[in-house]
This record gives structure tokens, sequence and C-alpha cells, in this order.
């Protein structure tokens, strides 16, 4: 309860900030786009991971607030490294199911983009597969409307959850991206580099490229780009940084 209060008024009182996380291209070496993750500065609790409270702002509503600030922060991010000489081709911003289920996002995402004065060629939006599934109708229709703004869609955390693979043909999709438990283990699990082989090949047969999160190892790397995965992203390139370190990275990728 104190820290529904206390999230109420997280974004007014500035405390939450984006962590960027670099995406390499497996085949170019070169830097891609940023992933970016949400943190939340807690006056005494420090900082706090959303898997500490994305749930909570999903329960009580305040994600509306979050979603569009995080959509705000990070389209304003990209101008600003533009201005610091630091082109980021493309910002990931992953989306919680109540931001589909509103109805307000497309008109959100739109908003954030003019006010920052960016084309939808520098944005992706990561979803995952139970929220397509929980609002398929609601979830396609902004897909679509995505789409012809430019942005790229991916479907995060791919394979833990259930999808249909008949959705999977009919969304506009870009990505998909297999999810870091997959990833984790290659080397030290068959089960698991043989799923990662088989999402590489289903997105190759769909038209759609792979990225692989949780990229520890030189050898997970290694794997991924011979098994034909196109980006990846993971400690083994960079932690999430925050904007002034990535801007810093920045010319070492590119
Ligand atoms: O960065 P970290 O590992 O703590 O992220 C934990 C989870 O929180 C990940 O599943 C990530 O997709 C999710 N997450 C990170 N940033 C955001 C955000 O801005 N919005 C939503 N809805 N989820 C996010
Ligand atoms: O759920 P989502 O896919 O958005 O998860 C992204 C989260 O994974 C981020 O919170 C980030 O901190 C974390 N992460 C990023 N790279 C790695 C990695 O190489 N290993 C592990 N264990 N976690 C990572
Ligand atoms: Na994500
Ligand atoms: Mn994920």
């Amino acid at each position: 309860l104190l820290l529904e209060n206390d999230l109420r008024h997280a974004v007014e009182r500035n405390q939450l900030v984006l962590h960027y996380q670099p995406q390499i291209d497996l085949h170019s070496g070169r830097l891609v786009g940023v992933e970016a993750l949400l943190r939340w500065e807690h006056h005494q609790l420090g900082i706090l991971s959303p898997d500490r409270f994305i749930p909570l702002a999903e329960q009580t509503g305040i994600i509306g607030e979050v979603g569009s600030w995080v959509l705000q922060e990070a389209c304003r991010q990209i101008i600003q490294w533009d201005r610091e000489d630091c082109y980021i081709p493309r910002v990931g911003v992953n989306l919680a199911v109540q931001q589909i289920e509103s109805g307000l996002l497309v008109r959100q995402v739109k908003a954030a983009m003019q006010q920052a004065g960016i084309q939808g060629e520098r944005l992706e939006l990561e979803v995952t597969e139970s929220t397509i599934m929980r609002e398929p109708d609601k979830a396609t229709e902004a897909m679509k409307a995505f789409r012809n703004l430019g942005i790229k869609l991916t479907i995060d955390d791919f394979g833990t959850g259930y999808s249909s693979l008949a959705y999977l043909k009919r969304l506009p999709l870009d990505r998909l991206k297999i999810d870091r438990s997959f990833v984790m283990d290659i080397g030290a699990h068959s089960g698991n580099e043989a799923i990662c082989r088989t999402i590489i090949n289903l997105a190759r047969s769909l038209g759609l490229e792979t990225v692989a999160e949780g990229v520890e190892e030189q050898h997970h790397a290694d794997f991924l780009q011979r098994e034909g995965c196109d980006i990846a992203q993971g400690y083994f390139y960079s932690k999430p940084l925050p904007p002034d370190e990535l801007a810093e990275q920045c010319k070492a990728w590119v």
C-alpha cells in the first residue's frame, strides 16, 4: 500500500529513469539499437527493477501514466543523443498489456513521436505473447497502426508463452526475441540449443528477424551467429546503461 502511494508520485517526482541496453547485429558487429529498460529510483528503497513495480502499476492502473512517460522519455532521448552526435538507429520500448487494452496507445505513441520530432523508423515496440493473446483483436489493430507508422514490432520473451502460429502469420511483426532462459543454457543444455535453433528457423520461414537476449558469453554469441540469429543483446556486450554512459560508449560500436 505504501509502495502504491509512492508509485503514484514517482512520475511527478522525477524518480523514473530509463537505462538502455545495446543490441548488436551478429552479421556486421554494429550497434543496431538499444532496449529501454525502466528503473525507479525510490528515495528509501534505492533503485527498483520493473519486476518489483510494473505488476503493481498494472493492478492499480498507474501503468497508463508510467507507460506514457516511458514513451515520451525514450523519444526525447533519441533526439538528445542525435544532438550529441551519438546516432542510435532505434530504441525499443516494452509495452504492458493494459496499454494495449486501454485503446489510447496508438494516440500516445503518435503524440510522443510528434512532441520529440522523430519518425517511426526510430522506434521498436516489444510485446509478450501473453499480451497479444489476451486481447488479440486490439493488439492486431494497434500493431497495424504501428506498422503504418514505420515502427518495428517484436515479440518479447518468445518461447515462454503460448502463441498460435496462425496469429504469428497474421500479425504485422518484424522480430521474435528469444527468451533469455533459452539463451543462458547454450553450451550446457542441448534441449535449449534446439529451442533457439527452432525459433531462428521459424522466424526465418515467416520472414522475421531474431533477437537473442541474455547473451552473456562469447560461445553464446558464436552459437547464435552460426545458427543465423540476426541480433544479440546481453551482458556479454553491455549491461543496460544510463543515457550519458551509453553516449560515451556509442563511438565504440558504430
Ligand atoms: O531491466 P529488467 O531486467 O529489470 O526488466 C525486467 C522486466 O521488466 C523485463 O521483462 C522488461 O521487459 C520489463 N520492463 C522493463 N522496462 C519496462 C517498461 O518500460 N515497461 C514495461 N511494461 N515493462 C518493462
Ligand atoms: O523481459 P525483458 O526481455 O525485457 O528482459 C530484459 C531484462 O533482462 C532487463 O531487465 C535486463 O536487465 C536483463 N538482462 C539484460 N541482459 C542480460 C543478461 O545478459 N543476462 C541476464 N541474466 N539478464 C539480462
Ligand atoms: Na523486453
Ligand atoms: Mn524479454
